[in-house]
């Protein structure tokens, strides 16, 4: 009772932005979403040695919204986490996989839901269907199809399985045989996996001093993600999808690189306490809307749970009676966003939560500049933000979903 409460309340800030003028004006656009492997951030902008590391992400950027502060919600789940809080906009759990542990559960995710809407759903990823369990969980979110390794060609071997720049390629060939439009299509890069070794002949980039390590190796990874990316934009151009498809870009959780000294080399800067915990936590996340519409860079601090709502919005379809916990990200309705280990940020004030877990123990800084805060000004929000993943592990743990449509019936 007290998370449908919960639902309610929050369903209002939704409600908001379904009365604002971009609701719907989108409406039956394709869908094309990239989900980028451990794409951190700090990359965007950054040139190593006079070369950027990721320009056509940088030029395809200024074409689109860009969200500088936006946040993945990830914890040990990862890969398979960024994807249930993109597509079903409700928290990972603290422990393991709600692919793996809840796949059967009911959820309101973005397949079933454009389904319902005349799509054509997919989602495609050149790996093993049954890692992270997604042959089960992507069955459960009802996909029309799912493309895996058995799919594609391995014709650019690399790393775990294909290179994104074949994958891409693939991938838009399996999208124009389905000949369906509007579709919704889901896809999952591999190329950028831990621990970043592509092939020499792949490295395009001089590291210079970055050279032979992890954070060098990541940098190169980042780099041959990015020159993939400018392909897929030139293929969507050719194949005359650039106009009506909305792409998303971004990232799906950070590098596990924990050593600063490189990040303060790229960077050419001190990290402090808060820029570990916000370079860790951040990634990019950009949308380009047809004509370059809406193209420009928005501050507001936003997260992975809130990519389905800014969907709904720019589709116009309503939030109605569903159970989602973001909020449109275009939206003047806006909300702290929740990191799975307590901590949160609304923008004005960031917090690091504390071993002890106690709500507001934890560091509260201000920001932009990152100077300690009044701890008082983080207290409620943080026991908020408790809340808000009490409520989401519940409805998770106990399928609550399910239970609430039982009795609406
Ligand atoms: C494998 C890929 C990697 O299919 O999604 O997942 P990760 O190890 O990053 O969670």
């Amino acid at each position: 009772q007290q998370a449908e409460a919960w639902f309610k309340e929050r369903r209002k800030l939704q409600e908001q932005a379904e009365s604002e003028p971009l609701f719907g004006a989108y409406k039956g656009k394709n869908v094309l979403i990239v989900q980028a492997e451990a794409f951190q951030e700090f990359v965007i902008g950054q040139s190593v040695n006079g070369k950027e590391i990721t320009p056509n992400l940088n030029e395809l950027i200024k074409k689109s919204a860009y969200f500088p502060n936006f946040y993945h919600q990830t914890a040990q789940g990862r890969t398979s986490d960024a994807d249930f809080a993109t597509s079903c906009s409700m928290h990972p759990l603290p422990t393991g996989s709600v692919f793996i542990r809840f796949a059967g559960n009911t959820f309101d995710c973005m397949p079933s839901i454009l389904n319902g809407e005349g799509y054509d759903t997919t989602v495609h990823h050149a790996y093993d269907g049954s890692f992270w369990n997604r042959h089960n969980m992507y069955s459960g979110m009802q996909y029309d199809r799912f493309y895996t390794v058995k799919d594609y060609k391995i014709d650019e071997p690399m790393g775990w399985s294909l290179g994104d720049k074949s994958f891409f390629r693939q991938t838009i060939d399996q999208l124009k045989e389905r000949n369906h439009s509007p579709f919704y299509a889901l896809t999952i890069t591999l190329s950028s996996h831990h621990p970043y070794n592509l092939p020499y002949s792949k490295r395009e980039l001089n590291g210079g001093a970055f050279d032979g390590t992890m954070f060098g190796d990541y940098l190169q990874s980042a780099h041959y993600v990015d020159s993939a990316v400018g392909e897929l934009v030139d293929l969507l151009k050719k194949q005359d999808l650039w106009d009506n498809t909305i792409l998303i870009f971004y990232g799906d959780h950070d590098n596990s690189i924990y050593d600063w000294k490189p990040y303060e080399k790229l960077l050419g800067k001190p990290v402090t306490a808060l820029d570990q915990d916000a370079i860790v936590k951040k990634v990019p996340f950009l949308i380009h809307l047809p004509r370059d519409e809406h193209a420009g860079i928005v501050g507001k601090a936003v997260g992975q749970i809130d990519t389905a709502p800014t969907l709904m919005q720019l589709l116009g379809i309503p939030m109605d009676d569903r159970y989602m916990m973001g909020v449109s990200m275009f939206s003047r309705a806006a909300k702290p966003v929740v990191f799975r280990n307590g901590g949160f940020t609304d923008g004005r004030v960031y917090y690091v939560p504390s071993a002890d877990g106690i709500a507001g123990n934890g560091s509260c800084y201000a920001l932009p500049d990152g100077s300690a805060a009044d701890p008082a000004s983080c207290t409620a929000p943080a026991e908020a933000a408790k809340r808000e993943l009490e409520v989401s592990d519940r409805v998770i743990e106990h399928n609550l979903i399910s239970t609430f449509r039982g009795k609406e019936k």
